[in-house]
């Protein structure tokens, strides 16, 4: 593979969205950032390397001179260039909606009741997974690095090699890989796995999706054999060899750290303060998403209202909701759910002078998302199952009294770096999160400033640009023994007697 510390040899990014979203308003071309967390991830990562975005930019429009003209504009100063993927309506709604958001992103966090296996989305996958790869290929030198992103493109390693590219070829993927059990479910199987087979390094968040994906490939290949224990093993099936490791995303932690203290975003923070005199607050930030548990976690608020009053009056909880996928009937669905809870919560609570939970749903600008996480006390971060789940890792960057308390679901993939110093929760036990609440209002200073220096720390040690280095080590390391065995998330168990 090449060496990417020698000039020239460039980084390429291909994602399903590129980082901006091109919209045409009263016949002309603008632009505004995208959100999420493999955006916010991997842009500090070219803006300090530099090299080629590949991915769509969001419109069904064919493709014109202005949109360029517009793409251009939107990184002029970036560092990097933006190539952009045209797809139609029919990619839009058999690939995006269906096969990538109604088939894979609810399976692969084990809500296998949410799919739709609507056949024809499968045809749809690999004729848009075969529209980027004819992109990538008319774009890279043969020094680039390949590097493709997420669950929507998991079959471009596949269709890279179909149109006869030689070069190495590596793949993240973002959300968590399923247990056998529950991937074996998928109706295009076998396929899939074939294809995450022709990359040549394939990363996971945590060892447990590492686990799964290896159980996974052993059903279908019994011939299978590990080589290595550590970060990254080396796979043998048939004539295949492909490296799989393990690289928990990190975030851009300095940058975190220096933005929450500048004089914006401490202004902002005094303000929310002052709205709110006397309070704990409590911060939950998701994504419009029914895998980030917001209806449990409120269920879990009204839980610790009715059984500590003394919370009453004392506690607030923010939360905070950025729209997304809203065109897609469940994401609407869980927006009416919300909104519902919300009102009863606040109608059986309210009292004078306080207001139970803060309810926000719209994107926020970087000052004022910095400002909440520096003016709460705890972040209340509760997702059924994550990636990894970067809002509780921002939380501890941008935390400079070092007080803040993390309240973690243990099925974020964060769980595993994090354990030791966030209170762990299971986010379906409504009651064990209420009480982590309660312990989280209560904990001494002294407890507090002890877990989130070690939290910090994490954060600090495994920021975004150590993720893209050992991703990018272990493309081209000759020897894989120098890479650490990963932490692991144990679960904290009762010991029962029969
Ligand atoms: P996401 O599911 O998008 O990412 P997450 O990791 O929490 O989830 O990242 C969300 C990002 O969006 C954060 O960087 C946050 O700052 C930003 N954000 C959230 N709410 C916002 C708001 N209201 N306004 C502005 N910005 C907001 C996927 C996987 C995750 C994995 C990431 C990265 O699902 O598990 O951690 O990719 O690999």
């Amino acid at each position: 593979m090449n060496d990417l510390s020698t000039a020239g040899d460039r980084l390429v990014v291909v994602s399903n969205r590129l980082p901006v979203v091109l919209r045409k308003i009263d016949g002309s071309w603008s632009f505004s950032p995208g959100s999420g967390g493999l955006v916010s991830a991997l842009a500090p990562v070219l803006r300090n390397r530099g090299g080629i975005w590949i991915g769509w930019p969001g419109s069904v429009e064919a493709e014109t001179s202005a949109m360029q003209e517009v793409l251009e504009e939107a990184t002029r100063h970036s560092g990097y260039t933006l190539k952009s993927v045209a797809l139609d309506m029919r990619d839009k709604n058999d690939f995006y909606h269906g096969f990538a958001n109604e088939v894979i992103w609810p399976l692969f966090h084990d809500l296998q009741s949410h799919c739709n296996f609507a056949p024809r989305y499968w045809d749809a996958y690999t004729r848009v997974n075969r529209k980027f790869a004819d992109v990538i290929i008319r774009s890279v030198g043969p020094d680039d690095f390949i590097w493709v992103h997420d669950y929507h493109l998991m079959a471009v390693g596949r269709e890279l090699k179909a149109l006869g590219m030689g070069a190495q070829v590596g793949f993240f993927l973002h959300i968590p890989f399923p247990p056998p059990d529950i991937y074996m479910k998928l109706p295009w199987r076998f396929p899939l796995l074939r294809a995450l087979l022709e990359y040549d390094l394939i990363g996971f968040q945590t060892l447990r999706d590492r686990r799964n994906f290896l159980q996974c490939v052993r059903l279908i290949a019994p011939d299978l054999t590990i080589s290595g224990k550590g970060q990254v093993v080396t796979l043998r099936v048939g004539r295949r060899e492909v490296r799989v490791g393990t690289f928990p995303i990190g975030i851009d932690f300095k940058e975190f750290a220096r933005d929450s203290q500048n004089e914006a975003v401490a202004r902002l923070a005094r303000h929310i303060h002052r709205d709110l005199p006397g309070r704990q607050m409590i911060l939950g930030v998701d994504r419009l998403d029914y895998t980030k548990g917001i209806t449990h976690r409120f269920e879990a608020f009204r839980n610790a209202l009715q059984r500590f009053p003394e919370l009453h009056h004392r506690t607030t909880l923010v939360q905070v909701v950025v729209p997304s996928r809203e065109d897609i009937p469940k994401y609407h669905s869980l927006k009416v759910e919300m909104e519902q809870l919300v009102g009863e919560i606040n109608g059986q609570f309210t009292q004078s002078g306080w207001v139970p939970i803060h309810y926000i749903f719209r994107s926020l600008s970087r000052t004022e998302l910095l400002a909440y996480y520096r003016a709460c006390h705890i972040a209340l971060v509760t997702p059924l199952k994550d990636g990894m789940n970067l809002v509780a890792k921002e939380f501890c960057a941008a935390n400079p009294e070092g007080e803040g308390v993390l309240i973690l679901s243990e099925f974020a993939g964060a769980a595993a770096q994090l354990q030791k110093a966030a209170l762990l929760v299971n986010p379906y036990n409504v009651e064990e999160v209420a009480e982590a609440i309660q312990r989280a209002i209560h904990m001494s200073a002294g407890e507090r400033r002890a877990r989130m220096h070690k939290l910090k720390r994490f954060v600090r040690d495994y920021d975004i640009f150590w993720w893209v280095d050992a991703f990018l080590r272990a493309a081209i390391a000759k020897d894989l023994s120098n890479f650490p065995v990963p932490e692991d998330y144990v679960p904290h168990m009762e010991t029962i007697s029969l």
